[in-house]
């Protein structure tokens, strides 16, 4: 069996999705039909969500705006979107795009994809760390998607909340230092997690923090006991990542744990958790638990199904059934993440305390070129931490949104 060099990975190219390659066919019918008609309206059109994925959801982390100005710049439209990281409900514009019809048709199905996945990620990532408060969460999930994909996972689990991320490629995206602990395989190396993790830290970068992971081959609490008193002091932590088989009441496994480090004086020594964990797995174990790894939570999050509509034609509102025509501002209570719609010609509102609202669709693109900084993952982050402090969950459930914690 010859090594094919045509065989390459089943991943559109950076040129195939900048080109519109990465398009579904009926648009491209539709352009060929306007073309043969001589038909090029000047159009407007907003994305937004009609629900989220679950029902117990309350907000949503828009993701994927710096992709979409790459995807659409040098291109004659204009394009207004809130910003990265802008924390947003059903119904709400989130971006809109003017310009003649034919020129950016074919890039709807490449424009929604950035949207939707990023905005799952980074909104699963901001639900998974606001149930662990100050308790680090590290995105561990890269392994469970397509590799080509593994950069923009875990950005967006960063930027929704993330600690830090595992991957050496993504951790470059978002400048900083990739984290991990201490995979099963070299303790099955070594056969023994004490000699694995001495191994560790006679190696290994005295920066990295020591963290000894104790499922591989014998009962934890007795493996915690074992590394804590084999690096003592050098030992940052404990990871359980406890095979389904044998996770039981992981709570109680967790508890006697703690109970046997302090027990010896190991107070110092933390513990992690990892293994399906999520929002709601985290809630039940935060009285024990220091940080977190998770992996398909974030990664295989849950998209948010936007949708592009046109709302206007010729400068006219026009819109399908099922959607309000015209273009809209999307306008932000000042000091809180209440955000309500109103048409655009509206005058600027002003908040219950008589400052003015924020107008959230900002102009990105004038022409196709950029017109608005794009800020570094980081800052997006601290954005997005410093919008979900803002969480009135008592507001959130006087608007009859549940579940929410
Ligand atoms: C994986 C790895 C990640 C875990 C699972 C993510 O463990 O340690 O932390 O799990 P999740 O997708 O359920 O959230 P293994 O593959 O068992 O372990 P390792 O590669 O660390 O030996």
């Amino acid at each position: 069996m010859a090594n094919d060099p045509k065989r390459a990975f089943h991943i559109a190219s950076a040129p195939d999705i900048k080109s519109g390659q990465v398009s579904d066919v009926y648009f491209a019918r539709t352009v060929e039909i306007l073309r043969a008609k001589g038909i090029n309206k000047r159009v407007k059109a907003e994305i937004r969500l009609k629900s989220f994925p679950q029902a117990d959801w309350s907000f949503g982390i828009l993701a994927g705006i710096e992709e979409a100005a790459t995807l659409l710049e040098g291109m004659p439209v204009n394009v207004w979107t809130m910003d990265e990281g802008t924390i947003f409900a059903p119904y709400e514009p989130v971006v809109v795009v003017e310009g003649n019809y034919l020129d950016w048709a074919e890039y709807e199905t490449a424009l929604l994809g950035f949207l939707c996945q990023a905005s799952g990620i980074a909104t699963k990532a901001a639900r998974c760390k606001r149930a662990a408060g100050e308790r680090q969460v590290i995105s561990f999930g890269a392994r469970r998607m397509h590799p080509a994909l593994a950069p923009m996972i875990e950005r967006n689990a960063f930027i929704g909340g993330c600690d830090g991320v595992a991957v050496t490629k993504a951790a470059e995206l978002i400048d900083a230092d990739p984290m991990g602990t201490i995979p099963h395989a070299l303790v099955l190396m070594f056969g023994d997690t004490v000699d694995a993790l001495r191994a560790f830290h006679e190696v290994v970068d005295p920066k990295v923090r020591r963290v000894a992971l104790i499922d591989t081959l014998q009962d934890e609490k007795f493996e915690a006991i074992r590394v804590a008193e084999a690096l003592g002091k050098d030992l940052y932590a404990v990871r359980l990542d406890t095979p389904s088989s044998r996770r039981g009441d992981f709570f109680r496994i967790l508890d006697e744990v703690r109970w046997e480090l302090d027990f010896r004086g190991f107070e110092h020594v933390k513990i992690l958790a990892s293994g399906g964990i999520d929002e709601y797995e985290i809630l039940k174990l935060n009285s024990l638990v220091d940080g977190y790894g998770v992996g398909t939570a974030i990664a295989n999050a849950p998209v948010l199904s936007f949708a592009l509509d046109i709302m206007e034609i010729e400068g006219r509102p026009m819109a399908k059934r099922g959607k309000r025509s015209g273009a809209k501002q999307v306008w932000r209570v000042p000091g809180t993440v209440e955000n309500f719609v109103l048409p655009a010609h509206k005058p600027a509102p002003r908040g219950p305390d008589g400052r003015p609202a924020e107008a959230l669709l900002k102009p990105l693109l004038a022409g196709g070129r950029l017109v608005r900084d794009l800020p570094p993952p980081r800052t997006i982050r601290d954005f997005v931490l410093e919008q979900m402090a803002k969480i009135d969950i008592g507001a959130s459930r006087e608007r009859g949104l549940r579940g929410d914690y």
